[in-house]
Protein backbone atom coordinates (compact mmCIF):
# COMPACT_ATOMS: atom_id res chain seq x y z
CA UNK A 1 0.00 0.00 0.00
CA UNK A 2 1.40 3.25 -0.19
CA UNK A 3 2.37 5.25 2.70
CA UNK A 4 -0.63 7.06 4.00
CA UNK A 5 1.17 10.36 5.63
CA UNK A 6 -2.44 12.33 5.17
CA UNK A 7 -6.05 11.92 6.08
CA UNK A 8 -6.27 12.71 1.82
CA UNK A 9 -5.08 9.87 -0.56
CA UNK A 10 -1.95 11.38 -2.51
CA UNK A 11 -4.17 11.55 -5.89
CA UNK A 12 -6.73 13.68 -3.83
CA UNK A 13 -3.93 16.29 -2.07
CA UNK A 14 -2.35 16.68 -5.23
CA UNK A 15 -5.21 17.53 -7.30
CA UNK A 16 -6.79 20.24 -4.94
CA UNK A 17 -3.87 21.73 -3.33
CA UNK A 18 -0.61 20.85 -5.30
CA UNK A 19 1.23 23.45 -2.38
CA UNK A 20 -0.63 22.03 0.38
CA UNK A 21 0.17 18.32 -0.73
CA UNK A 22 3.84 18.95 -1.34
CA UNK A 23 4.64 20.26 2.64
CA UNK A 24 2.38 17.68 4.22
CA UNK A 25 4.42 14.87 2.26
CA UNK A 26 7.77 16.55 2.08
CA UNK A 27 7.71 18.77 5.06
CA UNK A 28 9.10 21.89 2.87
CA UNK A 29 8.20 25.46 1.83
CA UNK A 30 6.32 25.49 -1.06
CA UNK A 31 7.93 27.64 -4.07
CA UNK A 32 11.33 26.59 -2.00
CA UNK A 33 14.17 27.44 -3.58
CA UNK A 34 14.81 24.99 -6.93
CA UNK A 35 17.79 23.67 -6.76
CA UNK A 36 18.71 21.36 -4.21
CA UNK A 37 14.80 21.72 -2.52
CA UNK A 38 14.03 18.02 -2.05
CA UNK A 39 16.56 17.04 0.54
CA UNK A 40 16.37 16.13 4.74
CA UNK A 41 12.84 14.94 5.81
CA UNK A 42 11.57 15.56 2.27
CA UNK A 43 14.06 13.48 0.88
CA UNK A 44 14.02 10.95 3.25
CA UNK A 45 10.26 10.61 3.23
CA UNK A 46 10.27 10.61 -1.01
CA UNK A 47 12.85 7.71 -0.46
CA UNK A 48 10.50 5.84 1.69
CA UNK A 49 8.09 5.76 -0.84
CA UNK A 50 9.78 4.50 -3.94
CA UNK A 51 11.83 2.28 -1.82
CA UNK A 52 15.56 3.35 -3.22
CA UNK A 53 17.64 6.17 -3.27
CA UNK A 54 16.84 8.50 -5.75
CA UNK A 55 20.33 9.53 -7.78
CA UNK A 56 18.95 12.85 -9.49
CA UNK A 57 16.46 14.03 -6.75
CA UNK A 58 17.82 17.55 -7.22
CA UNK A 59 16.01 17.61 -10.41
CA UNK A 60 12.31 16.60 -8.91
CA UNK A 61 10.44 18.69 -9.64
CA UNK A 62 7.42 20.76 -7.46
CA UNK A 63 4.49 19.28 -6.85
CA UNK A 64 5.91 16.07 -8.00
CA UNK A 65 4.40 12.34 -7.61
CA UNK A 66 7.09 10.01 -8.75
CA UNK A 67 5.55 7.83 -11.64
CA UNK A 68 6.25 4.70 -9.69
CA UNK A 69 3.54 6.00 -7.11
CA UNK A 70 1.04 7.29 -9.61
CA UNK A 71 0.78 4.53 -12.21
CA UNK A 72 2.40 1.64 -10.66
CA UNK A 73 0.65 -0.86 -8.14
CA UNK A 74 2.35 -0.91 -4.83
CA UNK A 75 -0.43 -3.51 -3.70
CA UNK A 76 0.51 -5.99 -2.18
CA UNK A 77 -0.44 -9.12 -4.43
CA UNK A 78 -1.73 -6.95 -7.08
CA UNK A 79 0.45 -7.30 -10.96
CA UNK A 80 0.93 -4.37 -13.08
CA UNK A 81 -2.71 -2.75 -11.99
CA UNK A 82 -3.00 0.96 -13.11
CA UNK A 83 -3.79 2.91 -9.87
CA UNK A 84 -6.39 5.68 -10.57
CA UNK A 85 -6.49 6.43 -6.88
CA UNK A 86 -5.27 5.62 -3.47
CA UNK A 87 -8.21 6.91 -1.32
CA UNK A 88 -10.31 5.09 -1.71
CA UNK A 89 -8.39 2.55 -3.72
CA UNK A 90 -9.31 2.22 -7.15
CA UNK A 91 -6.75 0.25 -9.86
CA UNK A 92 -7.68 -0.84 -13.30
CA UNK A 93 -5.99 -3.41 -15.17
CA UNK A 94 -4.63 -2.73 -18.64
CA UNK A 95 -6.14 -4.99 -21.54
CA UNK A 96 -3.27 -6.89 -22.07
CA UNK A 97 -2.80 -8.10 -19.27
CA UNK A 98 -6.16 -9.24 -19.07
CA UNK A 99 -5.33 -12.04 -21.49
CA UNK A 100 -6.19 -15.19 -19.33
CA UNK A 101 -9.26 -17.18 -20.13
CA UNK A 102 -9.69 -16.93 -16.36
CA UNK A 103 -8.42 -13.88 -14.66
CA UNK A 104 -5.75 -13.93 -12.17
CA UNK A 105 -5.74 -12.92 -8.77
CA UNK A 106 -3.21 -10.49 -9.25
CA UNK A 107 -5.23 -8.60 -12.53
CA UNK A 108 -8.53 -8.60 -10.94
CA UNK A 109 -9.12 -4.58 -10.82
CA UNK A 110 -9.89 -2.82 -7.25
CA UNK A 111 -12.88 -0.89 -7.21
CA UNK A 112 -13.45 0.67 -3.44
CA UNK A 113 -15.36 3.23 -2.34
CA UNK A 114 -14.47 3.34 1.25
CA UNK A 115 -11.92 2.30 3.55
CA UNK A 116 -10.54 -1.43 3.51
CA UNK A 117 -12.03 -3.06 7.11
CA UNK A 118 -9.25 -3.21 9.54
CA UNK A 119 -9.88 -7.04 10.40
CA UNK A 120 -10.57 -9.68 7.65
CA UNK A 121 -9.94 -12.60 9.25
CA UNK A 122 -12.47 -14.99 8.10
CA UNK A 123 -12.29 -16.99 11.62
CA UNK A 124 -14.57 -14.72 13.63
CA UNK A 125 -16.55 -13.91 10.71
CA UNK A 126 -20.46 -13.54 11.01
CA UNK A 127 -23.00 -13.04 8.12
CA UNK A 128 -26.37 -12.09 9.06
CA UNK A 129 -29.55 -12.88 6.79
CA UNK A 130 -32.65 -10.69 8.14
CA UNK A 131 -35.41 -8.28 7.18
CA UNK A 132 -38.53 -9.68 6.02
CA UNK A 133 -37.75 -13.96 6.32
CA UNK A 134 -39.16 -16.00 8.16
CA UNK A 135 -36.22 -17.27 10.36
CA UNK A 136 -33.39 -14.83 10.70
CA UNK A 137 -29.76 -15.92 10.26
CA UNK A 138 -26.50 -15.26 11.55
CA UNK A 139 -23.70 -18.11 10.29
CA UNK A 140 -19.76 -17.90 10.48
CA UNK A 141 -17.93 -18.91 7.29
CA UNK A 142 -18.11 -22.42 8.27
CA UNK A 143 -21.49 -22.49 8.77
CA UNK A 144 -22.04 -21.34 5.00
CA UNK A 145 -19.44 -24.07 3.49
CA UNK A 146 -21.04 -26.83 5.90
CA UNK A 147 -24.62 -26.05 5.08
CA UNK A 148 -25.02 -25.37 1.71
CA UNK A 149 -23.73 -26.67 -1.17
CA UNK A 150 -20.40 -25.31 -2.05
CA UNK A 151 -19.84 -24.39 -5.49
CA UNK A 152 -17.14 -23.03 -8.02
CA UNK A 153 -17.67 -20.62 -11.01
CA UNK A 154 -16.06 -18.16 -13.31
CA UNK A 155 -18.05 -15.20 -13.18
CA UNK A 156 -17.78 -11.77 -14.52
CA UNK A 157 -17.85 -8.92 -12.42
CA UNK A 158 -17.32 -5.23 -14.34
CA UNK A 159 -18.08 -1.68 -12.94
CA UNK A 160 -20.75 0.33 -14.22
CA UNK A 161 -18.32 3.07 -14.53
CA UNK A 162 -15.82 1.00 -17.12
CA UNK A 163 -15.11 3.15 -20.35
CA UNK A 164 -15.93 6.30 -18.56
CA UNK A 165 -12.71 7.98 -19.51
CA UNK A 166 -13.85 8.66 -23.02
CA UNK A 167 -16.88 10.31 -22.37
CA UNK A 168 -17.63 13.76 -24.15
CA UNK A 169 -18.12 16.06 -22.40
CA UNK A 170 -16.22 14.06 -19.57
CA UNK A 171 -18.16 12.96 -16.26
CA UNK A 172 -16.47 12.59 -13.24
CA UNK A 173 -15.96 9.69 -11.56
CA UNK A 174 -12.83 7.02 -11.46
CA UNK A 175 -11.08 7.67 -14.91
CA UNK A 176 -11.87 3.61 -15.81
CA UNK A 177 -10.48 2.94 -19.35
CA UNK A 178 -10.92 -0.73 -20.45
CA UNK A 179 -9.79 -2.81 -16.94
CA UNK A 180 -12.64 -2.46 -14.73
CA UNK A 181 -14.04 -5.93 -15.71
CA UNK A 182 -12.55 -9.14 -14.86
CA UNK A 183 -13.67 -12.84 -14.02
CA UNK A 184 -12.50 -14.76 -11.55
CA UNK A 185 -13.11 -18.12 -10.38
CA UNK A 186 -15.00 -17.67 -7.08
CA UNK A 187 -16.02 -20.39 -4.71
CA UNK A 188 -18.98 -20.22 -2.41
CA UNK A 189 -22.55 -20.86 -1.45
CA UNK A 190 -25.53 -20.04 -4.12
CA UNK A 191 -27.30 -16.90 -2.43
CA UNK A 192 -30.69 -18.42 -3.68
CA UNK A 193 -29.91 -21.31 -0.64
CA UNK A 194 -29.44 -19.30 1.84
CA UNK A 195 -32.06 -16.63 0.86
CA UNK A 196 -34.57 -20.41 0.77
CA UNK A 197 -33.14 -21.23 3.94
CA UNK A 198 -34.10 -18.43 5.41
CA UNK A 199 -37.58 -18.20 4.02
CA UNK A 200 -38.43 -14.85 1.97
CA UNK A 201 -41.56 -13.71 2.40
CA UNK A 202 -44.44 -12.65 -0.33
CA UNK A 203 -43.95 -9.03 -0.14
CA UNK A 204 -40.26 -8.73 -0.80
CA UNK A 205 -39.00 -6.52 -3.61
CA UNK A 206 -35.28 -6.00 -2.83
CA UNK A 207 -32.01 -7.10 -1.27
CA UNK A 208 -29.86 -4.71 0.51
CA UNK A 209 -26.23 -5.58 0.82
CA UNK A 210 -23.68 -4.03 3.80
CA UNK A 211 -20.12 -4.42 3.84
CA UNK A 212 -17.80 -3.99 6.62
CA UNK A 213 -15.52 -1.12 4.98
CA UNK A 214 -15.91 2.41 6.22
CA UNK A 215 -16.81 5.36 5.37
CA UNK A 216 -14.14 7.79 3.63
CA UNK A 217 -14.78 10.64 6.46
CA UNK A 218 -13.79 7.55 9.40
CA UNK A 219 -17.75 8.52 10.65
CA UNK A 220 -18.68 4.86 12.01
CA UNK A 221 -22.46 5.27 11.49
CA UNK A 222 -21.86 6.13 7.68
CA UNK A 223 -21.62 3.41 5.04
CA UNK A 224 -19.73 4.08 2.01
CA UNK A 225 -22.03 1.66 0.04
CA UNK A 226 -24.71 -0.64 0.22
CA UNK A 227 -26.68 -1.34 -2.81
CA UNK A 228 -28.94 -4.26 -3.91
CA UNK A 229 -31.20 -5.61 -6.56
CA UNK A 230 -34.35 -6.88 -7.22
CA UNK A 231 -35.80 -10.34 -5.10
CA UNK A 232 -35.56 -12.08 -8.91
CA UNK A 233 -32.29 -10.67 -9.64
CA UNK A 234 -31.10 -12.57 -6.42
CA UNK A 235 -32.70 -15.71 -6.47
CA UNK A 236 -30.21 -16.20 -9.70
CA UNK A 237 -28.55 -19.65 -8.99
CA UNK A 238 -25.36 -17.98 -10.26
CA UNK A 239 -25.18 -15.34 -7.70
CA UNK A 240 -22.83 -16.57 -4.78
CA UNK A 241 -21.80 -16.01 -1.47
CA UNK A 242 -18.01 -16.37 -2.12
CA UNK A 243 -14.92 -16.68 0.25
CA UNK A 244 -12.29 -17.86 -2.58
CA UNK A 245 -10.63 -16.40 -5.50
CA UNK A 246 -9.51 -18.39 -7.88
CA UNK A 247 -8.70 -21.62 -5.43
CA UNK A 248 -7.43 -19.55 -2.98
CA UNK A 249 -8.55 -16.71 0.20
CA UNK A 250 -10.03 -13.49 -1.65
CA UNK A 251 -7.71 -11.09 -2.11
CA UNK A 252 -7.98 -8.35 1.06
CA UNK A 253 -8.68 -5.45 -1.99
CA UNK A 254 -11.24 -7.74 -3.69
CA UNK A 255 -13.30 -8.53 -0.21
CA UNK A 256 -11.87 -10.46 2.25
CA UNK A 257 -13.16 -13.17 3.27
CA UNK A 258 -16.74 -13.50 2.16
CA UNK A 259 -18.38 -11.54 -1.13
CA UNK A 260 -20.77 -11.38 -3.13
CA UNK A 261 -20.75 -11.98 -6.60
CA UNK A 262 -23.95 -11.26 -8.74
CA UNK A 263 -22.59 -11.34 -12.53
CA UNK A 264 -23.65 -9.45 -14.71
CA UNK A 265 -25.24 -6.69 -13.26
CA UNK A 266 -22.97 -3.53 -12.40
CA UNK A 267 -20.19 -4.50 -10.37
CA UNK A 268 -21.61 -2.23 -7.43
CA UNK A 269 -24.19 -5.12 -6.78
CA UNK A 270 -21.73 -7.43 -5.89
CA UNK A 271 -20.75 -6.31 -2.08
CA UNK A 272 -17.19 -7.12 -0.73
CA UNK A 273 -16.39 -7.61 3.00
CA UNK A 274 -20.16 -8.74 3.15
CA UNK A 275 -21.69 -8.83 7.13
CA UNK A 276 -25.36 -8.90 6.60
CA UNK A 277 -27.84 -9.45 3.76
CA UNK A 278 -31.44 -7.67 4.65
CA UNK A 279 -34.60 -8.19 2.88
CA UNK A 280 -37.05 -5.39 2.17
CA UNK A 281 -40.51 -4.34 0.69
CA UNK A 282 -39.49 -1.72 -1.17
CA UNK A 283 -36.54 -0.56 -3.23
CA UNK A 284 -33.53 -0.37 -1.15
CA UNK A 285 -32.08 3.56 -0.48
CA UNK A 286 -28.74 2.77 1.08
CA UNK A 287 -25.70 5.08 -0.08
CA UNK A 288 -24.93 5.20 -3.97
CA UNK A 289 -28.60 3.52 -4.86
CA UNK A 290 -30.48 6.41 -4.62
CA UNK A 291 -29.80 10.05 -6.46
CA UNK A 292 -28.08 9.60 -9.90
CA UNK A 293 -25.34 6.87 -8.63
CA UNK A 294 -25.78 3.84 -10.48
CA UNK A 295 -28.71 5.39 -12.65
CA UNK A 296 -28.80 6.28 -16.37
CA UNK A 297 -30.93 8.67 -17.91
CA UNK A 298 -34.57 6.44 -19.09
CA UNK A 299 -34.14 7.79 -22.87
CA UNK A 300 -31.31 8.54 -24.82
CA UNK A 301 -29.43 11.75 -24.26
CA UNK A 302 -27.48 14.43 -26.23
CA UNK A 303 -24.04 14.86 -25.16
CA UNK A 304 -23.85 17.45 -22.29
CA UNK A 305 -27.56 17.42 -21.73
CA UNK A 306 -28.98 18.08 -18.52
CA UNK A 307 -31.12 15.22 -17.12
CA UNK A 308 -33.76 15.84 -14.15
CA UNK A 309 -33.01 13.63 -11.47
CA UNK A 310 -36.69 12.17 -11.71
CA UNK A 311 -35.81 10.77 -15.29
CA UNK A 312 -33.18 8.91 -13.69
CA UNK A 313 -33.12 4.52 -13.50
CA UNK A 314 -31.28 2.41 -11.70
CA UNK A 315 -29.02 0.45 -13.94
CA UNK A 316 -29.60 -3.33 -14.07
CA UNK A 317 -28.20 -6.22 -17.03
CA UNK A 318 -24.82 -4.65 -18.24
CA UNK A 319 -24.53 -4.22 -21.75
CA UNK A 320 -22.84 -6.85 -24.45
CA UNK A 321 -19.30 -5.77 -24.50
CA UNK A 322 -15.83 -7.09 -25.93
CA UNK A 323 -12.22 -6.71 -25.07
CA UNK A 324 -8.91 -7.37 -27.22
CA UNK A 325 -6.93 -8.75 -25.37
CA UNK A 326 -3.96 -9.27 -28.02
CA UNK A 327 -2.07 -7.45 -29.39
CA UNK A 328 -1.33 -4.73 -26.87
CA UNK A 329 -2.18 -1.18 -27.91
CA UNK A 330 0.39 0.25 -30.03
CA UNK A 331 1.81 -3.18 -30.93
CA UNK A 332 3.94 -4.30 -33.81
CA UNK A 333 2.51 -7.37 -36.02
CA UNK A 334 3.59 -9.59 -38.56
CA UNK A 335 1.67 -10.15 -42.20
CA UNK A 336 -0.77 -12.67 -40.23
CA UNK A 337 -1.43 -12.11 -36.79
CA UNK A 338 -3.49 -14.00 -34.01
CA UNK A 339 -6.12 -11.85 -32.23
CA UNK A 340 -7.60 -12.90 -29.09
CA UNK A 341 -9.54 -11.78 -26.24
CA UNK A 342 -12.94 -12.12 -24.57
CA UNK A 343 -16.36 -11.03 -24.57
CA UNK A 344 -19.80 -10.95 -22.17
CA UNK A 345 -23.40 -9.70 -22.24
CA UNK A 346 -24.50 -9.00 -19.02
CA UNK A 347 -27.57 -11.74 -18.03
CA UNK A 348 -27.25 -12.92 -21.88
CA UNK A 349 -24.74 -14.62 -23.69
CA UNK A 350 -22.64 -13.83 -26.62
CA UNK A 351 -23.63 -15.29 -30.20
CA UNK A 352 -20.44 -13.68 -32.37
CA UNK A 353 -17.60 -11.82 -32.18
CA UNK A 354 -16.60 -9.72 -35.51
CA UNK A 355 -12.92 -8.03 -36.32
CA UNK A 356 -12.69 -5.21 -38.55
CA UNK A 357 -9.14 -3.83 -40.19
CA UNK A 358 -10.66 -1.32 -42.65
CA UNK A 359 -12.60 1.08 -40.28
CA UNK A 360 -15.41 -0.98 -39.95
CA UNK A 361 -15.98 -1.57 -43.94
CA UNK A 362 -15.53 -5.59 -43.46
CA UNK A 363 -16.07 -7.77 -40.81
CA UNK A 364 -14.09 -11.26 -39.93
CA UNK A 365 -16.10 -13.61 -38.06
CA UNK A 366 -13.86 -15.27 -35.08
CA UNK A 367 -14.18 -18.45 -33.39
CA UNK A 368 -15.75 -18.17 -30.14
CA UNK A 369 -16.24 -20.42 -27.18
CA UNK A 370 -19.49 -21.67 -25.19
CA UNK A 371 -18.41 -19.59 -21.59
CA UNK A 372 -17.63 -22.32 -19.09
CA UNK A 373 -20.35 -21.99 -17.10
CA UNK A 374 -23.41 -18.99 -17.56
CA UNK A 375 -22.20 -15.49 -16.38
CA UNK A 376 -18.44 -16.31 -17.58
CA UNK A 377 -17.04 -14.33 -20.22
CA UNK A 378 -16.36 -16.46 -23.62
CA UNK A 379 -12.95 -16.42 -25.05
CA UNK A 380 -12.45 -15.53 -28.67
CA UNK A 381 -9.67 -15.63 -31.29
CA UNK A 382 -8.88 -14.99 -35.07
CA UNK A 383 -5.83 -15.31 -37.39
CA UNK A 384 -6.03 -11.84 -38.97
CA UNK A 385 -4.06 -11.52 -42.15
CA UNK A 386 -2.89 -7.43 -43.06
CA UNK A 387 -2.72 -6.88 -46.59
CA UNK A 388 0.69 -4.58 -46.18
CA UNK A 389 2.93 -3.00 -43.87
CA UNK A 390 1.26 -0.04 -42.11
CA UNK A 391 -1.18 1.27 -39.57
CA UNK A 392 -4.06 -0.47 -38.80
CA UNK A 393 -6.90 -0.21 -36.47
CA UNK A 394 -8.15 -3.62 -34.80
CA UNK A 395 -12.19 -3.26 -34.01
CA UNK A 396 -14.16 -5.95 -32.15
CA UNK A 397 -17.74 -5.82 -31.95
CA UNK A 398 -19.94 -8.48 -29.64
CA UNK A 399 -23.23 -9.84 -30.63
CA UNK A 400 -25.55 -10.79 -28.06
CA UNK A 401 -27.98 -13.96 -27.79
CA UNK A 402 -30.83 -11.24 -28.58
CA UNK A 403 -29.08 -9.85 -31.47
CA UNK A 404 -28.08 -6.73 -30.25
CA UNK A 405 -24.34 -5.41 -31.11
CA UNK A 406 -21.67 -3.22 -29.28
CA UNK A 407 -22.25 0.47 -30.83
CA UNK A 408 -19.32 2.33 -32.16
CA UNK A 409 -20.01 5.52 -30.72
CA UNK A 410 -21.17 5.71 -26.59
CA UNK A 411 -24.35 6.11 -25.97
CA UNK A 412 -23.00 9.35 -23.37
CA UNK A 413 -25.15 9.66 -20.07
CA UNK A 414 -24.09 12.50 -17.22
CA UNK A 415 -22.52 9.70 -14.85
CA UNK A 416 -20.86 8.04 -17.55
CA UNK A 417 -22.07 4.74 -17.23
CA UNK A 418 -22.61 1.80 -19.63
CA UNK A 419 -19.41 2.46 -22.25
CA UNK A 420 -20.06 -0.53 -24.37
CA UNK A 421 -18.13 1.14 -27.15
CA UNK A 422 -16.39 -1.05 -29.96
CA UNK A 423 -12.53 -1.71 -28.25
CA UNK A 424 -9.89 -0.42 -31.03
CA UNK A 425 -6.30 -1.59 -30.70
CA UNK A 426 -3.63 0.15 -32.67
CA UNK A 427 -1.00 -2.38 -35.10
CA UNK A 428 1.95 -1.39 -36.75
CA UNK A 429 2.33 -4.02 -39.27
CA UNK A 430 6.13 -4.26 -40.75
N1 LIG B 1 -18.27 -3.26 0.64
C1 LIG B 1 -18.04 -2.80 -0.61
N2 LIG B 1 -18.39 -3.56 -1.65
C2 LIG B 1 -18.17 -3.13 -2.90
C3 LIG B 1 -17.58 -1.88 -3.16
C4 LIG B 1 -17.19 -1.10 -2.04
O1 LIG B 1 -16.65 0.00 -2.17
N3 LIG B 1 -17.45 -1.59 -0.78
N4 LIG B 1 -17.41 -1.46 -4.47
C5 LIG B 1 -18.33 -2.05 -5.43
C6 LIG B 1 -18.03 -1.70 -6.81
S1 LIG B 1 -18.53 -0.16 -7.33
C7 LIG B 1 -17.47 -2.60 -7.70
S2 LIG B 1 -17.28 -2.23 -9.32
C8 LIG B 1 -17.01 -3.93 -7.22
C9 LIG B 1 -15.56 -4.13 -7.58
O2 LIG B 1 -15.08 -5.36 -7.12
P1 LIG B 1 -13.51 -5.59 -7.02
O3 LIG B 1 -12.92 -4.42 -6.29
O4 LIG B 1 -13.33 -6.88 -6.32
O5 LIG B 1 -12.98 -5.66 -8.43
O6 LIG B 1 -17.16 -4.09 -5.81
C10 LIG B 1 -18.37 -3.55 -5.30
N5 LIG B 1 -18.51 -3.95 -3.94
MO1 LIG C 1 -18.31 -0.06 -9.65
Amino acid sequence: MLKRTTEKGLFALYREDPDKADRLLFGRRAHADRRGFLKGAGLTAMTAMVGAAIPFHRNIPEHFIPVALASESTIEGKDGLTVLNDRPVNAETPPHLLDDPITPTARHFIRNNGLVPDDMSPGGWELTVDGLVDTPMAMSIDDLKNNFEVVTEALIIECGGNGRAFFNPPARGNQWTYGAVGCSEWTGVRLADVLKAAGVQNNVVYTAHVGADGHLSGDPDKLPISRGVPIEKAMDPHNLIAFAQNGNPIHPMNGAPLRLVIPGWPGSCSQKWLKRVWLRDQVHDGPKMTGTSYRVPNRPVAPGEEVAKEDFVIMEAMPVKSLITSPAMGASAGGTTEVRGHAWAGDRSVSAVHLSIDFGSTWIETSLDDPVNPHAWQNWRANVSFPQAGYYEVWARATDSEGVSQPFAIAWNPKGYLNNAMHRVAVTVS
